[in-house]
Parts: structure tokens; C-alpha cells; sequence
């Protein structure tokens, strides 16, 4: 849907109306491809809105690039952004000056930028992927983390640990990391909790479940009493969902929304648009595979007792 530019991570939202994307903009400096994920060497963040799904779409431009954030070294991953107190909230990952992935924030009057960044990143923040989620009560949580090269397991003691290794066999495996934010949107009111994943019986998702442990790219959504924890198993390529009763979790895992895309990565946000839902998702069809060269999709989403399924 976007071809002029390689884009990814797509975190879709309707304000005033409309239906913003805030997608990652992937680019080749010629970095080789590894695990640590060095091949994705973004330096900017383009916005891009639309009146209808599938009508024409508008990029905004440069909403804001590596050299206006103070803190940050390189690598502006996946964004998400937020409407709260009458500002528009851009979150997103980048590495700080030591190497380490944090989450900053940028604000803007208007959803397209451009934003201005906050001098420093959140307070307590580690790692990469955000996912802002504001509730009906108006509350507003940060999600955050990713595995390997989001350094998600370097801080499994709370504080970054070169050496922290992804658990393995029947240990329960890293959830995402979730706090409330405070009412301006830019910092967190509690230092982040893990999110709890269960599987079928309740217990703690097993590590070596790679088929439905969490990888990266949370993302929340709410439909009736319902929370909805989407997220990508990574290595195994799935988007999988797992279910709740509050933002907080525990989520139940449910099911799978979408097999492995070409490309190595799968990252999506879900929304509801004129009465529709829909999963933005990304491959990498655009660069005939090349896996840090990616492009948007969209494709209709159902929830069917409580459900998730693709047409
Ligand atoms: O775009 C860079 C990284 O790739 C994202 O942060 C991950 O979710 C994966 O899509």
C-alpha cells in the first residue's frame, strides 16, 4: 500500500477521523545481517494518513529524525503513537549513547508532527517495540520489549546484563513489560511489571514454546471487556494473540492471527476503522525479501466470540 518508501512495524490509530499510520522507515546503509539486527539502521520516522482503507494515502514527511533526539545513537525502531491531555505522543526504541535500546517520547499539536523529543528517554524504560494503550477510563500504559537484538533479556535482573540469554526449556518465558503512564503521557507513574503469558492450563508459558512465546511487537487492543495482548513469536514468524480481563494481564494464550510473511520479521497493530477492524502488518515483498527492506499491509480482521480471525 506504500511503495515510495520502505516501511514496517506499522502502529495504526484513528484521530479526528482519520486513520494514522506510524510505521518504522527502513532504509540499506549496507550493514550486514546478523541476529543482533544491525541490518535495521533507521534514522527517521515518516507519518502517513488515510480517509478510508484502501483510498489514497498521505505522507506527511519527515515527522522526526536520529539528529533531533538528543539521547539517541542510532537505530529508530518501531514507533506507536498516543492522543493524551490534547497531545499527540510518538514513542518510540533507539539506542542511547552506551548502545543500550530505550524508549523515548516526542510530542506534536497535530497526529502528523512534526514531534519534538524529550531531551531523555522515559525513566525505567528498557528495550525496544512500545505499544501505548489508553483504556475507556482514559489511562494510558506503555508496553515495551523485544528478544535478541531488543535486549529484552539483558534485564532479567533489573539491570542490563551484557550476558542475559533468552530462558530456555521449561523456565517460563520473558513477557513484555508494561506500566501506566502518567497523565501527560511522558513518563512512567511505576517501574515496569512483566506481563505474565499462560498457556491452555494456566501456567506460565514454557520458554521453549517458540511457537507462542513472546518475541517483540506487543500490541493491545479492546473490544468489550476484553484485552487483546497480540504479539510476534520471532524466530517461529507467527502473530499470535493471548487474552485478558485487564491491561495488566495475565493474558491466555488463544490462538494465531497470521502464518509467517516473506521476510524474516512480522510486527502489526490492530484497529477498528468506520466500523471495521483491521490488522496492519508488514513483509518484505516490496525488496523481494530482503528482510530489513519491508512494506505495509492491511488485511480485514473479525473477532468472533471472542475470536480472532482473518476473513
Ligand atoms: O523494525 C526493527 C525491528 O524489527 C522492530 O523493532 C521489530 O519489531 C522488528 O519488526
Amino acid at each position: 500500500m506504500i511503495t515510495h518508501l520502505y516501511t514496517a512495524d506499522p502502529s495504526a490509530h484513528v484521530f479526528d477521523g482519520k486513520l494514522y499510520l506510524y510505521p518504522s522507515h527502513d532504509r540499506d546503509t549496507g550493514i550486514p545481517s546478523n541476529d543482533n539486527g544491525d541490518q535495521y539502521d533507521m534514522a527517521d520516522y515518516h507519518v502517513f494518513s488515510m480517509d478510508t482503507v484502501g483510498g489514497p494515502i498521505i505522507d506527511h514527511g519527515v515527522a522526526l529524525t536520529l539528529e533531533d533526539v538528543p539521547w539517541a545513537s542510532k537505530q529508530l525502531w518501531a514507533p506507536d503513537a498516543a492522543y493524551i491531555d490534547g497531545v499527540y505522543c510518538l514513542y518510540f526504541p533507539a539506542r542511547d549513547k552506551d548502545g543500550l535500546f530505550r524508549i523515548g517520547v516526542a510530542t506534536s499539536p497535530r497526529p502528523e508532527g512534526p514531534f519534538t523529543a524529550e531531551p531523555e528517554p522515559i525513566a525505567g524504560t528498557y528495550s525496544i517495540d512500545p505499544c501505548s494503550f489508553v483504556d475507556a477510563d482514559g489511562q494510558a500504559y506503555l508496553y515495551g520489549g523485544g528478544l535478541w537484538g531488543g535486549q529484552l533479556q539483558c534485564w532479567q535482573s533489573g539491570f542490563y546484563d551484557a550476558a542475559g540469554r533468552e530462558p530456555q526449556g521449561d523456565n517460563p518465558a520473558l513477557g513484555p513489560w508494561v506500566a501506566k503512564l502518567t497523565p501527560d503521557g511522558k513518563s512512567l507513574t511505576e517501574n515496569p511489571r512483566s506481563v505474565e503469558i499462560l498457556d491452555e492450563n494456566g501456567t506460565p508459558l514454557p520458554a521453549h514454546d517458540h511457537t507462542r512465546r513472546f518475541f517483540e511487537g506487543a500490541w493491545v487492543h479492546r473490544r468489550g471487556d476484553l484485552y487483546y495482548l497480540s504479539y510476534s513469536t520471532g524466530d517461529t514468524h507467527y502473530l499470535v494473540y493471548a487474552v485478558g480481563h485487564s491491561p495488566y494481564g495475565p493474558f491466555t494464550c488463544a490462538g494465531r492471527i497470521l502464518e509467517p510473511v516473506l521476510g524474516w520479521t512480522t510486527h502489526h497493530s490492530i484497529v477498528e476503522f468506520q466500523g471495521q477492524w483491521y490488522l496492519f502488518h508488514h513483509d518484505a515483498t516490496l525488496s523481494g525479501g530482503q528482510n530489513h527492506l519491508r512494506c505495509v499491509k492491511v488485511k480485514a480482521l473479525f473477532h468472533e466470540d471472542g475470536e480472532i480471525r482473518l476473513t
